[in-house]
């Protein structure tokens, strides 16, 4: 088989690669390791940036989540006993949408089979071969018998865990990397939202975030130690570790009800440089990850596929390799600074094992500058409705 660009990983940064490139008749086979309703289940990102957006509207995919997204203008920070709001809209002109993860994926799968282009399921062992020659291909087993797909580029869309990020050679990688001492556990529960805006509080129990999917769905988040299993958290032990972390007019609203997902996930922070190796672009979670507190990673991944997506439509079209040679650089312009805006959030709301006093006072002192100062306010607008790319 043959393809123009070969996509490893059917998550959104590999579907929307597909979806934009399609559109333009650039011709893409996605090989995914799971099954359709596996990519679906994991439950993870619920806000997206403006830019992203525009993005899915570009790629043709944007129609139900402009029914269906909830915009947000705003949203709540609350620490010590109080709560302040930070106005995204009045600061930065620009506001979020709440959209699941799942449903971006979900109307990305239903684009690419309505368009009949290749998605393989359950592509077992992917091994790319030749990524820095000019003939690159890649081999993966398929119903116990072994393929070859032959291509231009590989697009390493393949999330953290994925093979690509792991072809390129030890002595041209480099890996950056911060581990969080503690995860999240988060539920999603079949009631209603607690606030109409997200909810980030800091408390002296850990850091907790009230967020949703629509008017009756909400997920919601708790800080816990990296020993816990979820199996250690019941939903009562959950909701009541909830209500005691967030504001308490928010608490005396609090719907509760049996939770129909929970999971636990770490916290890191990672980059992979070069994002490019020869014809091998990596893109999305599988050159970094960032923890949660921002909203940071699903968005990142989208200005990724942006670059890229502009590299091999000027190289296809134009005949210009010029983006393809700027690629690595490009992203990573963008990718260092939501980097620093998702470990800044992560060090201002949450509880550290071994925070000192003096880091306590520093953290205080942080969050009482954020509700005084506008400067600072817009500081976290401009980086939560994402940077410009
Ligand atoms: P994904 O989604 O991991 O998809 C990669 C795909 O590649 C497949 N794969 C392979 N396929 C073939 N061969 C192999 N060898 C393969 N190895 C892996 C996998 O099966 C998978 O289908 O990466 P992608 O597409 O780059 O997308 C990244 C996002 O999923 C991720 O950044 C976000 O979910 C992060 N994130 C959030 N991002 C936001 O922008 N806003 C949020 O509010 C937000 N909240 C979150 C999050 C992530 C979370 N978790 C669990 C990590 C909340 C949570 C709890
Ligand atoms: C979510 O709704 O899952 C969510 C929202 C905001 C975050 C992280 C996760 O910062």
């Amino acid at each position: 088989m043959r393809t123009q660009v070969a996509i490893i990983g059917g998550g959104p940064s590999g579907l929307l690669l597909g979806q934009l490139l399609h559109n333009e008749g650039i011709d893409t086979v996605i090989l995914e390791a799971k099954t359709r309703d596996y990519v679906l289940g994991r439950i993870r990102a619920g806000v997206l940036e403006a830019g992203m957006v525009e993005m899915l509207n570009r790629a043709g995919v944007g129609a139900r989540c402009a029914k269906e997204g909830l915009v947000h203008d705003g949203t709540y920070i609350a620490a010590a006993g109080r709560s302040f709001r930070i106005d995204f809209k009045e600061l930065t002109g620009k506001v979020v949408t709440v959209y699941g993860q799942t449903e971006v994926t979900r109307d990305l799968y239903d684009a690419r089979e309505a368009c009949g282009a290749a998605t393989i399921h359950e592509a077992e062992g992917v091994q790319i071969h030749g990524a820095d020659t000019d003939a690159p291909y890649i081999t993966y087993v398929k119903d116990g018998a072994e393929q070859r797909l032959d291509c231009d580029f590989i697009a390493g869309c393949d999330g953290f865990h994925g093979v690509s990020r792991k072809t390129i050679p030890a002595s041209i990688l480099r890996e950056y990397e911060k581990v969080y001492p503690f995860g999240w556990l988060g539920i999603l529960s079949e009631t209603a939202p607690v606030s109409d805006e997200l909810i980030y509080a800091n408390n002296e129990r850990g850091f907790a975030l009230c967020s949703m999917r629509n008017p009756q769905l909400s997920r919601h988040y708790v800080q816990c130690p990296l020993t816990d299993k979820v199996a250690d958290w019941s939903d009562e032990r959950f909701w009541a570790e909830l209500k005691a972390r967030i504001p308490a007019d928010a608490a005396a609203r609090l719907e509760t009800g049996p939770s129909i997902e929970k999971s636990i996930a770490p916290l890191r922070s990672f980059v992979a440089e070069p994002m490019r190796w020869g014809r091998l672009f990596l893109a999305g979670d599988a050159a970094h990850i960032v923890p949660p507190t921002g909203a940071k990673g699903l968005n990142l991944a989208a200005s990724d596929i942006h670059y890229l997506h502009d590299a091999l439509s000027r190289h296809y079209k134009d005949k210009d390799g010029q983006g393809i040679e700027e690629y690595s650089a490009r992203a990573l312009a963008r990718v260092w600074k939501a980097e620093r805006f998702s470990w800044w959030m992560t060090t201002t709301l949450h509880r550290f094992p071994d925070q000192s006093e003096f880091d306590q006072r520093m953290q205080e002192a942080e969050l009482d500058y954020l509700e005084s100062s506008r400067a600072a306010q817009t500081a976290l607008a401009e980086n939560y409705v994402g940077l410009p790319f």
